[in-house]
């Protein structure tokens, strides 16, 4: 199978056409690392420029993010630790108060298709929550979002907790979502601010790679 084919198929957003592709390349024992790595991967980066690019609109991101989410679902357990998660891991959510997702799911997605081993832990989480997964998983990256005015101020809330936890250092914190401005991220201590899902990935690539 000519793992290129899965690639095209995850950015024409064909959810059942790639899962039974993804199926086929694991029956014909083809390394699931190598449909990771040589198939989904570098069709979720493809998305992500053409996105950027606006020669994608968000339907076809969303059906596209969907459909890598569905073979993933297959893939995860197939995998073994070291074929994933090379870049690190992600803890991202919506603080709390705030029920808004789709952003927050896109953004995940794209981290996903960078390497990151994202752990979602979805809408509404209090800032114990967010300092408590921080913790329990060591995660290097933590990314927080927020859709209202009313919720932004968790994410400084949250900062704060982490350097009273004593593990601020440990995490870069990307923060996003409509009302969230660059100063406002300069303003609370953030590191990264994404105006998008598609730029917070390289957004964070630069950082890191500047900081090493
Ligand atoms: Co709500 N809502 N909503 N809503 N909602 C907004 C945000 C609002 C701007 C609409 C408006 O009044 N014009 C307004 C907020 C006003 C404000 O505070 N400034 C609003 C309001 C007021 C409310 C309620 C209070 C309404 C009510 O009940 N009276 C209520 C609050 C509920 C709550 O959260 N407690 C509410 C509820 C809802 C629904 C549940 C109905 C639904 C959410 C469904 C869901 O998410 N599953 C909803 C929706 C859909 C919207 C709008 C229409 C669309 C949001 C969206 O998904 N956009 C929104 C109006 C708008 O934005 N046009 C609105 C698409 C999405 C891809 O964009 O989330 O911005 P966005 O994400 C972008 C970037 O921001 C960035 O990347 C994404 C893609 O490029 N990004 C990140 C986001 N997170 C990131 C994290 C990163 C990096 C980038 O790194 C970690």
């Amino acid at each position: 199978m000519d793992l290129s084919n899965i690639s095209e198929t995850l950015i024409a957003g064909k959810a059942d056409e790639l899962r039974k592709m993804v199926e086929e390349g694991v029956k014909e024992n083809i390394n699931p690392a190598d449909i990771l790595n040589q198939g989904l991967l570098p069709g979720m980066d493809a998305v992500g420029k053409k996105w950027k690019a606006g020669d994608m609109f968000m339907p076809e991101v969303l059906r596209s993010a969907k459909a890598m989410s569905i073979s993933m679902d297959f893939l995860r357990p197939l995998l073994k630790d070291d074929d994933v998660g090379n870049a690190g891991t992600m803890i991202i959510g919506t603080v709390a108060g705030d029920l808004h997702d789709i952003g927050k799911d896109l953004a995940a997605m794209m981290f996903e298709g960078a390497g990151y081993n994202v752990i979602n832990i979805g809408i509404d989480q209090s800032n114990e929550n967010f300092v408590d997964a921080v913790k329990e998983h060591k995660c290097n990256l933590l990314g927080m979002s927020a859709l209202l005015t009313t919720t932004m101020p968790r994410m400084g809330e949250v900062i704060n907790s982490l350097k009273e936890a004593g593990i601020r250092d440990q995490v870069t914190v990307i923060i996003g979502g409509a009302p969230v401005t660059e100063e406002f991220a300069r303003e609370i201590g953030a590191d990264l601010y994404a105006p998008n899902a598609g730029s917070a990935v390289d957004i964070t690539r630069e950082y890191l790679q500047n900081k090493n």
